[in-house]
């Protein structure tokens, strides 16, 4: 049988979520050598380019109006101040740009023209460009590619089943409905979720499968740890189990051989050490920079000493377009 499949059961995926730890990260650290070049790490840099005053009601989010959770809201910014932090990201090694909105969805006025703007320019430095702007509609998506988007995030976050008791202001529907329009586009789709939200074992195991089971793999895969933010209604869940971590991306890894998997938001909780056993798993990328949307992450120079230590190097930009064919299928 294939290793890359759409059609896993549920039970195949809680059979490897499940596997005894050492075995199922072997499992995993062998898909990862026998699809990817392992010696490299994806690095993207993360900018928010409109901060805050969110309709939605994502528990763990900081961003959502509803909570007090000391985010300044911030309007759009401008083309010019956005290009210059792509520089910087492009400068200090980043191949990967993500500019985030802090929107419900994306509406057609002249904010959308200037994201259009933004994606035009980073895209010129270089750069893959990603957007998550919230929901999108069809033409919005076609927009975006024209425009030169390389990738769209939109996370599933948890279960279907869970979804409700996370965020009630959207449909797990909805979401799936703004990745088909993505894909539709020829936008590279970007898409996980976190853990740590209270969600079972039970929950996870669906969200990989219905990940996994997309009709095409999403090419990068966000795994996120909860950072629990003050103000939220989340704020006092419990910290997330580091084998947890593991668990998830050796899992994805094997699911979706290809795919990025992304060690996410939750970073500044793991040493080297922990973050040596996601890489080992299958984790090949990483958000770089001080500053994720509006939470800390490790310095830009704390990664690369970690690189150095684990000898990892960044990987470059636009990589499978020039590679297609090397790789097994
Ligand atoms: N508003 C858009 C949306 O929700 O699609 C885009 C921005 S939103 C902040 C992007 C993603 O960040 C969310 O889907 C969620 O997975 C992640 N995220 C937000 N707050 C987080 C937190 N406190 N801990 C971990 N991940 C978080
Ligand atoms: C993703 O999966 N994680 C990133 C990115 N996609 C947009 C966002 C993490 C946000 C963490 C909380 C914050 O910094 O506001
Ligand atoms: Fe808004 Fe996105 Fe935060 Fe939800 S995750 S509150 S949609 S910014």
């Amino acid at each position: 049988m294939s290793d890359i499949r759409n059609n896993w059961t549920t039970e195949e995926v809680q059979k490897i979520y499940n596997t005894a730890l050492l075995d199922l990260i072997y499992r995993a650290a062998t898909m990862h050598r026998k699809y990817n070049d392992t010696g490299e790490v994806q690095v993207c840099t993360l900018l928010s380019i409109k901060t805050g005053g969110c309709s939605e009601d994502c528990a763990y989010c900081p961003q959502a109006a509803r909570y007090n959770t000391g985010v300044n809201v911030q309007a759009l910014m401008k083309k010019e101040e956005v290009l210059e932090y792509a520089q910087k990201a492009k400068d200090a090694g980043s191949t990967r740009f993500c500019m985030g909105a802090a929107w419900r969805e994306v509406r057609d006025n002249r904010d959308f023209d200037r994201v259009l703007d933004m994606v035009h320019g980073v895209n010129e430095l270089g750069l893959e460009v990603c957007c998550t702007l919230g929901m999108l509609t069809e033409e919005q998506a076609q927009k975006l590619a024209q425009a030169g988007l390389y990738s769209y995030n939109h996370n599933l976050d948890t279960s279907e089943e869970y979804y409700g008791d996370i965020i009630t202001t959207r449909t797990y529907n909805d979401r799936l409905k703004t990745l088909d329009n993505v894909r539709k586009a020829g936008v590279t789709v970007c898409c996980g979720g976190i853990i740590g939200l209270g969600e079972t074992h039970a929950d996870r195991i669906k969200m990989l499968h219905t990940l996994s089971t997309l009709p095409e793999h999403p090419e990068s895969v966000p795994i996120n740890s909860l950072v629990a933010v003050k103000g939220t209604p989340l704020e006092n869940n419990p910290k997330t189990d580091v084998w947890d971590m593991v668990r998830m991306i050796a899992t994805a890894r094997i699911l979706m051989p290809k795919t990025m998997v992304r060690l996410s938001a939750g970073r500044l909780e793991l040493s080297v050490a922990e973050q040596a056993l996601c890489f080992m798993a299958g984790a090949n990328s990483i958000f770089a920079g001080e500053k994720l949307l509006t939470t800390p992450n490790p310095a830009f120079e704390e990664d690369m000493a970690m690189f150095d230590m684990l000898g990892l190097k960044p990987r470059e930009a636009f990589k499978n377009e020039k590679s297609i064919g090397t790789y097994l299928s």
